[in-house]
């Protein structure tokens, strides 16, 4: 960890990628392929008018998600945002079950109540999809909280954007977990945008993880494009927590190709800047690595995003096929009995 008041940790890369083999990494990218995919997916049919309300996509942001939960276990819990979909399918709720969310199915992983920003899953330990920015960082410290007075060596991962490191609720909360310990590893994801707001004009820092400095935090940073470097830092990073129960913040260094949600075109964005971000895109990074590597050709990798293609339009479809739920369902869970 960071000698307090230090630098952040930085990943290295090469090592892992040396414990890595071919099958792990095949599957890897087949993973980040479907996430892709399945967003993809889901934006053509906000836009085909199948759903409304609101609708924020993962898209360029796959190695953060595939890279840390690589390194997690069942028991382990996550807490997130608005922009969910694809981390609630990593924490192991199934692609069809998000996309019957996103429809307002009765199957839907929070039965048709919570649609986009409200993916949830008490059995898989995904305790949401949260609309309110940053209020998922105390509710991650109570989760913590918990963790420790049940004696247990797991840990939560509770995502938040950059923007939402400004929110007074993230200090309040990083200060409780770094008091009394908790094991809860806050990542920013940090994507330079809040909404339509460079990161520059509401920030006085010029990198995130001295947030951490001011409670005395292990932090560090990792090039959230590279799913390789993420992983093995994630796994350093948990597998320390483990044993420390201490929190710990990582600035992950990544960037949304999509607008802030769908009703954003984007247009505060240079194309220069998003093609900067492109060419280190995490997907044509892995198919570099394993081209390179002679692990895979590309008529391997176009088989594996074809069939990540058809995995997105399965769920799909089933989600269409779902019965809407039963109309006393609008009275449910509304006030306590
Ligand atoms: C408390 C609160 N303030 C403002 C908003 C409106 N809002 C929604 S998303 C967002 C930007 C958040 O950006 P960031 O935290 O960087 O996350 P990203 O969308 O980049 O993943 C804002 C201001 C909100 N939902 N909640
Ligand atoms: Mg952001």
């Amino acid at each position: 960890m960071s000698p307090k008041g230090s630098a952040p940790e930085k990943s290295s890369g090469a090592k892992q990628e040396a414990k890595m083999d071919k099958q792990w990494l095949l599957s890897v990218y087949q993973q980040m392929c479907y996430y892709r995919r399945f967003e993809e997916r889901v934006l053509q049919a906000y836009t085909q008018q199948k759903f409304a309300g609101f609708c924020h996509v993962h898209i360029g942001q796959e190695a953060l998600c595939v890279g840390v939960q690589r390194a997690l276990r069942d028991t382990d819990y996550m807490i997130t945002g608005y922009r969910s979909h694809t981390q609630a399918i990593a924490k192991g709720i199934p692609g069809r079950e998000v996309f019957a969310e996103l429809f307002g199915k009765a199957t839907g992983c929070a039965k048709g109540n919570g649609g986009s920003m409200h993916m949830f899953s008490k059995e898989k330990r995904f305790l949401g999809g949260h609309g309110i920015v940053g209020g998922q960082v105390p509710l991650a410290a109570g989760v913590g909280f918990a963790i420790r007075y049940e004696k247990k060596d797991d840990i939560i991962v509770c995502y938040i954007g950059d923007a939402a490191t400004n929110q007074g609720q993230f200090h309040e909360a990083l200060n409780m977990a770094a008091t009394w310990n908790l094991p809860v590893l806050t990542i920013i994801e940090n994507n330079r945008y809040g909404m339509g707001t460079d990161i520059k004009r509401t920030t006085s820092i010029d990198h995130l993880w001295k947030r951490a400095l001011a409670y005395d935090m292990d932090h560090g940073e990792v090039d959230a494009m590279n799913v390789i470097k993420t992983h093995e830092f994630v796994s350093d990073v948990i597998a320390k927590m483990r044993k420390t129960h201490r929190p710990y913040l990582l600035d992950a260094i990544c960037y949304r190709y999509k607008g802030h949600s769908v009703s954003d075109p984007g247009l505060y964005r240079t194309k220069e800047e998003m093609g900067e971000w492109m060419a280190k895109d995490p997907i044509l990074q892995l198919a570099e690595h394993l081209k390179k590597n002679k692990m895979a050709t590309d008529e391997e990798l176009k088989a594996l995003d074809t069939k990540a293609k058809e995995m997105a339009k399965a769920d799909e479809a089933w989600a269409e096929e779902q019965p809407v739920p039963p109309e006393e369902q609008v009275w449910q869970n509304v006030y306590a009995d």
